[in-house]
């Protein structure tokens, strides 16, 4: 599904708007800090578009931006994440694999919207997505407890969640959005009661950490790819606190009894080998949520080192 599929584009996205903690915006840099764009680079071969500055939209965040419809920062989130997918689109018209660097998950709205116009524009092609997370992030603005809009990505850009308003995503149009039926999650283990109800009444396929204990994550990723079918394009959004907070411990919302490290990398290294993986993000290290001098920040950055190498291929022999 890639013209150029040995080229990266990479967004780097230092924004927290989309729930409560800062220092999720410091990810970013922590990680090309920590050498993952060389490592890109030089080890996997890649050729990198987009510079390794990282955005931080300041100039997008208005000064006052009272809650709308529940939803926390909710035109400065509706704006960044605007701004994220025209450069996530710009990559993925040019069939080029892109790489999205969080962040909080708010900003998937952004990175899977634009793939999901791009691809559809270049291939005629309806893109999946596997959400790879402790939460299911599917609550509307009514049904979520918190306010905050990392909780609400997905009801967005399955078009549970509407707004007419371009100002409160309104922008969001047809093009930009994903089926239900093509929604894949791996590792929930905190869902809340009105997202269990919303994943039942729609038949959305999750896997759980009950299924990974059960079936193990060998079984649970064929079953997972078998759902989307072979020779569908895929855009794999992962939230590194669905690693257990023993691998990730810097993190927002920390859940216990999660993926192991090797888990978390089985996964993105079965996305990579199907060969369709299309776009992946990665979301959620925050490295100021570390108490000082342990090292839970410098872990929490090499595990998602980790993942993105897998996912782009560090594995193959
Ligand atoms: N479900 C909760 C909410 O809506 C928590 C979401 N937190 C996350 N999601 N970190 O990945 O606010
Ligand atoms: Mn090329
Ligand atoms: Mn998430
Ligand atoms: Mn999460």
């Amino acid at each position: 599904f890639l013209s150029h599929p040995e080229e990266l584009g990479i967004v780097a996205v230092g924004f927290s708007g989309g729930q409560c903690k800062p220092g999720v915006d410091a990810a970013p840099s922590a990680l090309i800090e920590s050498g993952l764009l060389t490592q890109l680079r030089e080890e996997l071969g890649y050729k990198l578009h987009g510079d390794d500055t990282v955005h931080l939209y300041t100039d997008l965040v208005p000064a006052s931006d009272p809650p709308f419809r529940n939803m926390k920062n909710p035109r400065a989130v509706s704006l960044v994440t605007k701004r994220i997918a025209e450069q996530t689109y710009a990559h993925a018209k040019e069939g080029r694999l892109v790489l999205t660097l969080g962040g909080d998950h708010s900003i998937a709205i952004g990175t899977i919207g634009g793939t999901a116009k791009a691809i559809r524009e270049r291939l005629g092609r309806d893109i999946a997505v596997i959400w790879v997370d402790a939460h299911a992030d599917i609550n509307t603005p009514e049904t979520s407890g918190s306010g905050n809009i990392h909780g609400m990505p997905v009801s967005f850009l399955t078009g549970l969640a509407r707004e007419e308003n371009e100002e409160f995503f309104g922008w969001l149009k047809e093009d930009n959005l994903i089926s239900t039926k093509k929604l894949v999650y791996i590792g929930l283990r905190d869902v809340d009661a009105g997202e269990k109800r919303i994943l039942r009444e729609h038949g959305i396929k999750a896997f759980s950490m009950f299924d990974i204990d059960r079936h193990g994550i060998g079984r649970v990723m064929e079953m997972a790819l078998g759902h989307i079918g072979n020779d569908t394009p895929i855009h794999l959004s992962f939230d590194v606190d669905a690693l257990d907070p023993m691998w990730a411990p810097s993190t927002g919302t920390p859940v216990r009894g999660g993926l192991t490290l090797r888990e978390g990398d089985y996964i993105c290294e079965c996305v990579h080998e199907t060969g369709s993986l299309v776009a992946v993000d990665l979301v959620e290290v925050n490295p100021s949520l570390a108490s000082p001098n342990d090292l839970g920040a410098h872990e929490t950055v090499r595990a998602g080192c980790s993942i993105v190498r897998c996912a782009l291929g560090e594995s193959l022999l």
